[in-house]
């Protein structure tokens, strides 16, 4: 069956939550991108005992979250969009991110998400109580699902640096995350920790502005230009009349990224080349200074640390109020940022740009699963999932951009949309045998992250000469190691061999049954 087509619930007279008459209640975690996603597909499936659960205010996850100057998005607007809410509206290629953010809260209005998110309210706990999950919020409330839906989003946690000193800075200070409106940088002297994707777009954006730009640059990065083009009016009507038009311009977009940038990134010699070529007479063209382009051009390979797309950078890092800093920091007073090499640089402003805790997911929610397992000591620093969805000992447990998905330069919403559909599938699965839990094999598991383990050493990511956050405790890149295709391609059709399928007598054998759960069966 083609997992975008999906036929009406309906009850069949077997065991589990389908014999009870009512439809599986299902919580799902975060009201970003994926949960979003994961209600209007899930409904459209006929599951629509559906609860989301978000920690702030808004829909939007990451959009709502990044609010700095200059934000956007680097994947094209016309791939970066969900399949089933295309919008002819985009107003640019790369969309800044307030119209993603705006895209965000409409779609969820348009397809009734909004009304069925619990704000405010973030999931502290989670124990798996064969086969319910108890829920408990921050406030003490407590309820019991039949599936959890983890839709966190993989970098939503900042990281602080540890530096000599930091928080005894006097100046204004945040995290690019926790971006400081009240804050007016004009004219001031601004310093920026950092030089990946966020850090280019904010130096990119405010350098004319403010009144000296400090960037304190550890490692330098490749750079591709950002072919940035402004939607006419007529270009709109043309999609929304002929709507088509949309649906090539998302797989334009797709094979292109896929077959260019993923495609080198995973291996491809020839295309990596052509990549760091491109790089190479950007940085050439961008910097006119031999000393200052010498800084700025990497020692490792274009693709190992993530490729940033900007063309904001070069302009503004070769300003005459702009300096670029690559001396050690040595350590932060008060009043400044002194280097290594002894220099004292005097700051009004400290904007740290040092990126996420890429090993969060849903982390620090406590998850307990079967036998009392703990989820951050499953993970231990190193998180692995079952095809990114699922991990052995965690049943009725899932996640949308979990650990080992593809990630990278491309658009999360469709990994996240196969995602879903394979989730749905599942449940499709339960309902159809009135199986009461289905939890990955471990031995499933440990296969699927060998093959992942083995493949790792020819991506750039491993073998391009470079540290990133894709490489986390284990030493290895935690990213999928193939084709995105691939991946999209396995997720269509399930294996249901590399899982545990449980009836509910399964689970009254094996689980340890609590108080709490005494009372929710009573
Ligand atoms: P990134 O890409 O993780 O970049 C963080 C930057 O901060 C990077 O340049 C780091 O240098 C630098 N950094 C981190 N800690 C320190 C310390 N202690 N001292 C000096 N410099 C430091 O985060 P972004 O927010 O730019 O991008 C995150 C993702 O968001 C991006 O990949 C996209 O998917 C969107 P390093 O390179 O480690 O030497």
């Amino acid at each position: 069956m083609n997992a975008h087509d999906r036929t009406p619930f309906s009850l069949p007279q077997q065991t589990g939550w389908a014999k009870s008459g009512k439809q599986p209640s299902i919580a799902i975690i975060g009201a970003g991108m994926s949960g979003i996603a994961a209600v209007v597909k899930l409904r459209k499936a006929g599951y629509a005992n559906l609860t989301v659960y978000e920690k702030a205010d808004r829909v939007g996850g990451t959009w709502r979250e990044n609010q700095y100057p200059g934000l956007s998005c680097d994947v094209p607007s016309r791939w970066y969009s969900f399949s089933f809410a295309l919008n002819p509206d985009w107003n640019y290629r790369y969309s800044y991110g307030p119209e993603i953010q705006a895209y965000m809260e409409k779609t969820a209005n348009d397809f009734g998400v909004t009304n069925i998110v619990k704000f405010n309210t973030p999931v502290v706990d989670l124990t798996y109580e064969g086969p319910k999950w108890r829920l408990t919020t921050e406030n003490g409330d407590i309820t019991h699902y039949d599936i959890v839906i983890s839709a966190t989003g993989v970098l939503h946690k900042p990281a602080h640096p540890n530096i000599d000193g930091l928080e005894t800075f006097k100046g204004h200070m945040f995290h690019t995350a926790r971006w400081d409106h009240s804050v007016d940088l004009k004219g001031k002297r601004v310093g920026i920790i950092g030089t990946g994707s966020t850090a280019a777009q904010i130096i990119g954006d405010i350098t004319d502005k403010v009144g000296a730009m400090h960037v304190f640059q550890r490692t330098p990065r490749w750079m591709v230009p950002l072919p940035q083009t402004k939607y006419k009016a007529a270009w709109k009507w043309l999609m929304r009349k002929l709507p088509f038009l949309q649906r090539r311009a998302y797989q334009f977009y797709f094979d292109a990224m896929v077959n260019h940038f993923s495609a080198a990134t995973v291996g491809n010699q020839k295309k990596l080349a052509r990549i760091q070529q491109i790089c190479l007479r950007h940085l050439k063209k961008g910097v006119a200074d031999p000393e200052l382009r010498a800084k700025l051009t990497p020692d490792y390979k274009a693709g190992c640390k993530r490729l940033i797309f900007c063309s904001t950078f070069y302009p503004a890092i070769t300003r005459p109020n702009a300096h670029l800093i690559t001396d050690r920091i040595a350590r932060i007073t008060p009043t400044d940022i002194e280097t290594e090499d002894g220099k004292v640089h005097e700051l009004d402003a400290l904007i740290l740009a040092t990126g996420f805790d890429p090993t969060a997911f849903i982390l620090p929610t406590k998850v307990t699963g079967e036998n009392g397992a703990d989820l951050g000591t499953f993970w231990n620093g190193a998180p692995r999932a079952h095809r990114a969805v699922s991990m052995p000992g965690f049943p009725n447990f899932w996640m949308v951009e979990g650990p080992t998905g593809p990630v990278g330069n491309l658009s999360l919403i469709t990994i996240s949309e196969y995602q879903i559909d394979y989730i749905i599938s599942m449940l499709d699965k339960m309902r159809d045998e009135g199986l009461a839990a289905i939890a990955p094999r471990q031995e499933a598991f440990a296969a699927y992250n060998q093959q992942m383990q083995e493949r790792v050493p020819e991506t750039i990511w491993a073998s391009g000469g470079c540290d990133s956050w894709y490489i986390d405790k284990s030493g290895t890149p935690n990213l999928y190691p193939f084709l995105p295709t691939k991946y999209l391609e396995d997720m269509h059709a399930p294996n249901f061999g590399e899982y545990r399928l449980m009836r509910e007598e399964e689970i009254a054998n094996c689980i340890p049954a609590t108080e709490e759960k005494a009372l929710v069966y009573a």
